[in-house]
C-alpha cells in the first residue's frame, strides 16, 4: 500500500444469485449500520462510500447442467464487478460488502486487471470453510457462490457461460486457509494445484501463524499485490451465526483476529472481500459487527502498538 493506496473505498455488492438461501443482499446495509466506515475512519483513514454496483446485463445459453441456476444474473455481477474493482483500486483499496461469494469471480478479476497494470502479480488468501472451486459441470448444488476460484483460475468450461477472463490467476499464488467442506470433485482439483491448502486440521496441529507468515514472505519477496476474500463461515458458528453455510469447527475469535493483525503489519493487502453475512439469519447484528471488527483489525486496529514486523 504506496502513499495513493492510504484511502479505503467501500463499494456495495448485493449479490444474491450465487446461492438459494436469501437474505445476502441485505449484508452492505448490515455492515453499514454495524458502523464499518466508521469503524476505519476511527483509524485515521480516509473511507469513502461509493455506494453500491448493480449487474450489467449478460446474455447466456442455458447451460446443460441443469443443477445450475441464476448464471446470467451471475455473469452479469462478474461482468459489473470487474470493472468495479479495476475502477475503484486505482486510488484506494476497495473493500467489497458482499453480498454472496460468487462475487468474487467479478471483484478477483478486477484485481487481476489492476495487478497487469501496475506490472505485479496478484495473490489470493482465501479464509472460507469451503474450496469455491466447482466448475459449471461439476457443481451438484448449482449453488454459483461455489464456483469463482474454478472461473479465476481459468479451469474449463466457462466460455459462453461467464464473461471472458482477462487477466486470470495462477493457482499457486493462492492460499486457502479454514478449509472444513470439500466436494470430492474439489479435492481433484486442488491436488496438483500449487495452491497452498491449510485445512481446519493444519490450523489445529500448527496454528494459523506459521503458514500465513509464509504465504506473506512469498508475496513480499514478489512484490505482489494481496486480496483478501473472507467468507463468514470461515469463523466458527458458535460466534458467527449469521451465514447460510454454517459448518462446525471453524476459527476462532483470536485466530480471525491473528490473522487481520499479521496482514495489517505486512502492509501487503490491497483490497478486501466480505461475503456471505446472511442478516436475515443474523443475530441481532453479531455477525455483522465481528466482520467490521475483523476488518478494523486489517486495517491497523490494535490492542497495544508494538514495533513492525517484516516478511
Ligand atoms: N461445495 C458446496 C457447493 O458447491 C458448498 C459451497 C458453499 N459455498 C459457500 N461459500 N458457502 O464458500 O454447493
Ligand atoms: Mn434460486
Ligand atoms: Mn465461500
Ligand atoms: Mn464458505
Amino acid at each position: 500500500a504506496g502513499e495513493f493506496h492510504e484511502g479505503c473505498v467501500l463499494v456495495g455488492a448485493p449479490v444474491q444469485s450465487g446461492t438459494d438461501r436469501l437474505g445476502c443482499d441485505m449484508g452492505p446495509s448490515a455492515y453499514r449500520a454495524a458502523g464499518l466506515g466508521q469503524a476505519i475512519r476511527d483509524l485515521g483513514i480516509a473511507v469513502e462510500d461509493a455506494g453500491t454496483v448493480a449487474p450489467t446485463p449478460f446474455a447466456v445459453r442455458p447451460h446443460p447442467n441443469p443443477a445450475v441456476h441464476h448464471l446470467a444474473e451471475t455473469a452479469g455481477w462478474t461482468l459489473a464487478l470487474t470493472e468495479a474493482a479495476y475502477r475503484h483500486s486505482e486510488a484506494a483499496r476497495p473493500i467489497f460488502l458482499g453480498g454472496d461469494h460468487s462475487l468474487s469471480a467479478g471483484t478477483v478479476a478486477g484485481m487481476s486487471l489492476r495487478a497487469r497494470a501496475e506490472g505485479r502479480p496478484l495473490f489470493l488468501l482465501w479464509l472460507d470453510a469451503h474450496a469455491d472451486l466447482h466448475t459449471l459441470d461439476t457443481t451438484t448444488s448449482g449453488n454459483l457462490h461455489g464456483v469463482p476460484l474454478a472461473y479465476l483460475t481459468g479451469r474449463p468450461g466457462f466460455a459462453g457461460y461467464f464473461p471472458p477472463l482477462d487477466a486470470g490467476l495462477d493457482p499457486a499464488r493462492i492460499c486457502m486457509i479454514g478449509l472444513r467442506s470439500v466436494d470430492p470433485a474439489e479435492r481433484a482439483l486442488l491436488a496438483g494445484s500449487g495452491t497452498r491448502v491449510h485445512d481446519m486440521r493444519d490450523i489445529d496441529e500448527t496454528g494459523i501463524v506459521a503458514p500465513l507468515r509464509d504465504f506473506l514472505g512469498e508475496v513480499a519477496a514478489a512484490d505482489g499485490l494481496l486480496h483478501v476474500s473472507l467468507d463468514v463461515d470461515f469463523l466458527d458458528p458458535g460466534i458467527a451465526p449469521g451465514v447460510g453455510t454454517t459448518v462446525p469447527g471453524g476459527a476462532t475469535f483470536r485466530e480471525a483476529h491473528l490473522i487481520m493483525e499479521l496482514l495489517h503489519d505486512s502492509g501487503l493487502v490491497r483490497s478486501l472481500d466480505l461475503v456471505e453475512l446472511n442478516p436475515f439469519l443474523d443475530e441481532r447484528g453479531r455477525t455483522a459487527l465481528l466482520m467490521a471488527d475483523l476488518a478494523a483489525s486489517l486495517f491497523g486496529r490494535r490492542i497495544l502498538d508494538r514495533p513492525t514486523r517484516s516478511f
